[in-house]
Parts: C-alpha cells; sequence; structure tokens
C-alpha cells in the first residue's frame, strides 16, 4: 500500500498534534512512525535530506517537511473533506497565517511555560541537542523566571480566540473545525499534557475550555504503528508523484534541474540540498538520493523557508 498516509511524529510533539487533529477533522487513516526527540534521527534524515524536525509526512517516495506542507497536502490529496480555511476553492485560506501566529509567538510562550515548570527534569541530552538546534543557550532558569511573564503573553493570545468564539459559534471559523482549531488548540494541549498547573490560564475563560473540549473530541482520524524500517522500505519500493512545474511568477528564475538548497528561516536551519523538480508560491519540491532508500522528491513550504543555490 504504497499510498499509505505515514507521519513520522512523537507522541509529546505540539506539530504533531496540530497535524494530528487535522487528520481527524478529515476522517483518514494513517500510519505513525516514531522518532527520536533528539538527535540522532537516522531513519528521518535519510527520507529528508537533514530536515531534522518533527512532523514530517510521506507518502510513498513523497516526502513533506514542515506542518503547513503536511497539511497543505492532506487537503489537496483529500478534497472531498475540505478544510474550510485551506486553500483548496471555497476555503478561506486563513488557515495558514494564522498557523504563523500560533507556531511562532504563541509556541514560543507555550515552550517557556512547559521548560520553565518542568525543566529541572529534563537532562543534559535534551538541553544540548535544543542548544544546537536553535543556536542559543536552553537556559531552563531563565525560562523559570519567565514564566509568569510568559503566562500573561498566553492569555493575552488566547484572548483573541475567546474573543473569535464570543459568539457562541462551535469553532474558530463557524461551525465546522479547521486549520485555526488545530492550530490554537495545538498549544494549549502541549501544555496541559507536559505542565498541568501551567494550564489554569485556559480554565479562566468563558467559551475556550469548552471549545478545547470539542476539539479533543475530533480525535486523530484511524491510525496503526509502523517502524521506521517499514517506512524506509515503502520509500524504497516508490516512485514520487511529483510532476515537473516551472513558475511563470518565480521570483528569483528558479527553474526545474536547478541545483538548491532549502533551509527553515527559523530554527533547525540545516540546508537540504536537491535539484529542483516544481516550485510555486507556496511549496517547492527537491530531488535526492539516499544511499539507503534510492530517489526521493522532498517537499517544503515557501512561506517560512529560504531557498537557495545549490
Ligand atoms: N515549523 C515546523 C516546526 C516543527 C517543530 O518545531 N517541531 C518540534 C517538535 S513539535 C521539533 O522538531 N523539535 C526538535 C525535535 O523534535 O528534534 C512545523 O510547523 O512543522
Amino acid at each position: 500500500m504504497s499510498d499509505e498516509i505515514i507521519l513520522h511524529q512523537y507522541e509529546l510533539s505540539p506539530f504533531s498534534e496540530k497535524v494530528r487533529v487535522v487528520m481527524g477533522i478529515k476522517g483518514l487513516s494513517w500510519r505513525a512512525v516514531e522518532q527520536p526527540i533528539i538527535m540522532p534521527k537516522p531513519d528521518l534524515v535519510c527520507l529528508t535530506g537533514g530536515y531534522r524536525k518533527i512532523p514530517v509526512l510521506q507518502i510513498g517516495a513523497d516526502i513533506y517537511c514542515d506542518s503547513q506542507m503536511i497539511i497543505r497536502e492532506l487537503d489537496r490529496r483529500f478534497p472531498e473533506t475540505p478544510l474550510p480555511d485551506g486553500d483548496l476553492p471555497g476555503g478561506t485560506g486563513l488557515g495558514y497565517p494564522l498557523g504563523f501566529w500560533t507556531d511562532r509567538e504563541v509556541f514560543q510562550a507555550a515552550v517557556a511555560i512547559v521548560f520553565g515548570g518542568v525543566g529541572d527534569q529534563v537532562d543534559d541530552s535534551f538541553k544540548k541537542d535544543r542548544e544546537a538546534m536553535m543556536g542559543r543557550p536552553f537556559d531552563t532558569d531563565q525560562m523559570k523566571q519567565a514564566v509568569p511573564l510568559m503566562i500573561e503573553q498566553m492569555r493575552a493570545h488566547m484572548s483573541m480566540v475567546e474573543t473569535q468564539l464570543s459568539d457562541g459559534r462551535l469553532f474558530i471559523g463557524g461551525d465546522k473545525p479547521g486549520i485555526a482549531d488545530a492550530s490554537a488548540y495545538y498549544n494549549i494541549w502541549f501544555i496541559r499534557m507536559t505542565n498541568p498547573a501551567g494550564g489554569a490560564v485556559f480554565d479562566s475563560f468563558t467559551h475556550l475550555p469548552a471549545w478545547e473540549a470539542r476539539v479533543k473530541d475530533i480525535g486523530w482520524g484511524t491510525h496503526a504503528k509502523m517502524t521506521p524500517d517499514e517506512a524506509i522500505a515503502v520509500a524504497k519500493a516508490g516512485t514520487s508523484k511529483t510532476k515537473e512545474q516551472a513558475d511563470p511568477g518565480e521570483p528569483n528564475g528558479l527553474k526545474p534541474g536547478m541545483a538548491v538548497q532549502v533551509m527553515a528561516d527559523d530554527y533547525g536551519r540545516d540546508p537540504i540540498a536537491g535539484t529542483l523538480v516544481m516550485s510555486s508560491a507556496t511549496e517547492i519540491a527537491i530531488r535526492r538520493q539516499d544511499e539507503r532508500l534510492g530517489e526521493v522528491v522532498v517537499h517544503f513550504p515557501r512561506a517560512g523557508f529560504w531557498v537557495l543555490p545549490g
């Protein structure tokens, strides 16, 4: 079954939770491959070419990095359950810009609340790994001091969601759940799972807790485990379905066949080298070879990623 949806993830990963909720909204059936929470991740980077963050989606020999790219691809492949705020025809498209708010601003507040609360239980290998990924010290004492400030920030951000919900609507965009709900929910979930005391800030709202319970009830669709070796065998047996496509609006003259490097613009900025297959305003896909699995095509979003000469 080479078209199976395979999500490389780990249980406590907040960005995986965002994608799992989208799987639930779309009623999808998928396989979960557990990956390590720190480097090395040999069974992940052989697929991605160096991208180390979680989650990563795999369908056959096509590999999709970053939750923005993953959600867009799931919506494209399964249009019968379109996301109301996705970018398929009829969608508002607002789920993606809203994701930048939750994935950057709100996530950084959540990280401080989580690790400021439970930082004493975090071992040195985790701290060293995150320092290397972020390019700055992982200072749990500083995070502990910042918790009151970050709780204030969290309350301020979540009050914006509360305002949306205050007319009695079920979900952020109306009657149906979408990317906005998965995005606004996963930081709350992360705090409640790892530092339950930090969750008190959410309980002070009138509408937010009932909305949170509704999003939780959506579930994750249907999923079963898969081993990393099985996933690698799927990539090896598969052939990418991505077609070459030039973008006439490409601002810097990128064309299929060019050698490029793609990297995240925030943290975990390891460059991934390959040959351009297709590009558009929202996506770039590059072909690369790996000795363990042969040829794969790796897809990244354009917003939040840089493309440099290879
Ligand atoms: N922009 C990325 C962010 C992904 C991210 O930061 N993921 C976290 C885990 S939830 C991560 O990879 N942390 C480092 C690691 O797990 O190695 C996305 O939307 O997928």
